[in-house]
């Protein structure tokens, strides 16, 4: 698909765009594409493709023409180059990088959902526009959804918010039983993210080491996995907001853990190793995950350069000898 791509159309366009479809196969209309010269017919064939684009399972919006080309040369993403989409004229959108997994939960709810009258707009975070922050959500962050006129963040809020404001299929449970396990289990996510990135920053430790420090959280997943197996191979038995809440952190740390630090997270957890099957199966879930080789080497790259510990997310282990201090 991508050959085609670059074949029938201007190649310094389309490369760009290939390379991101690349990342995530899909079953995109060429037509919309070849035809895009970036011309007089852009806002026609914009809208054309922004309507379209639940088919494409990632979403593409572009508002204005330079808007279009700026982000189809950045494969997409609306970076500092890019001019801002439309803002606050009724329509809800949701800002997210497809790298960052509090954005990743917020957008996979938006497609299990089926809330296409959301428009989804990546931005790069490491060329992130000025409008941004000027404009959209002063915090800076991503995930943030316009949506009644204002502004918010917070990805587990968004989730609730999503389910109260939205249709679609409901997240949250409703079984007396599952709210209570549900707040339960969303409870320790912080902290389980936490040890992760902990465990996962612990340069100089070997894989025993590691484990000690990181067993506790995954043994709670597959614990917590326990209580409603017979229902099915999900958190609550059924996909909702629990397994959205986690999944983008165990994927990172399936590949980070397994791969940089050789400690494999699903031995000895058979729960979680069906888990994982199970909600790779999630087409909602599954169309939102990064390639695996790309993840790999962002986090080898944010691991080297001790990217947890400076933004804060894990306690400074250069005076441990090396050894880990409590992540609590
Ligand atoms: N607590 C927030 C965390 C969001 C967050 O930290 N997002 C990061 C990316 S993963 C971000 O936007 N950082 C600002 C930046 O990179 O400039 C949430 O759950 O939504």
């Amino acid at each position: 698909m991508a050959m085609a791509v670059r074949c029938a159309c201007n190649a310094t366009v389309f490369t760009a765009s290939a390379s991101s479809l690349l990342r995530q196969p899909r079953s995109i209309k060429l037509s919309q594409f070849c035809e895009t010269k970036l011309g007089e017919r852009s806002s026609f064939l914009s809208a054309k493709i922004s309507r379209s684009s639940s088919n494409f399972g990632r979403e593409f919006v572009f508002v204005t023409r330079s808007a279009m080309a700026a982000s189809f040369e950045n494969g997409g993403i609306l970076d500092s180059k890019s001019p801002s989409p439309s803002l606050f004229d009724g329509t809800p959108r949701l800002y997210y990088s497809s790298r960052c997994p509090y954005a990743q939960r917020v957008w996979v709810a938006v497609k299990y959902k089926g809330l296409n009258e959301i428009e989804c707009i990546e931005i790069s975070l490491s060329d992130k526009p000025v409008w941004y922050k000027e404009k959209v959500y002063p915090v800076g962050k991503v995930p943030a959804l316009e949506h009644d006129g204002k502004v918010t963040g917070e990805s587990m809020d968004l989730l609730t918010y999503l389910d109260e404001h939205f249709g679609g299929p409901k997240l949250t449970p409703t079984e007396e039983s599952k709210k209570q396990a549900a707040a339960e289990i969303l409870e320790y996510s912080d902290t389980f993210n936490k040890l992760g990135f902990t465990g996962l920053s612990m340069k100089n430790s070997t894989p025993d080491e590691i484990g000690a420090v990181v067993a506790p959280a995954f043994d709670f997943l597959e614990n917590a996995l326990g209580k409603f197996s017979s229902e099915g191979p999900f958190f609550l038995g059924d996909f909702g907001l629990v397994d959205i809440a986690y999944a983008p952190f165990i994927e990172r740390f399936e590949i980070a853990f397994g791969e940089i630090r050789n400690y494999d997270i699903k031995a000895g957890r058979p729960k979680l190793a069906k888990w994982i099957e199970a909600v790779d199966k999630v087409e909602a879930y599954s169309s939102t995950k990064c390639e695996r080789k790309f993840l790999l080497e962002l986090y080898k790259k944010m691991l080297d350069g001790d990217y947890f510990v400076r933004v804060g997310v894990v306690p400074d282990q250069s005076n441990s000898g090396g050894k880990p201090v409590a992540a609590n």
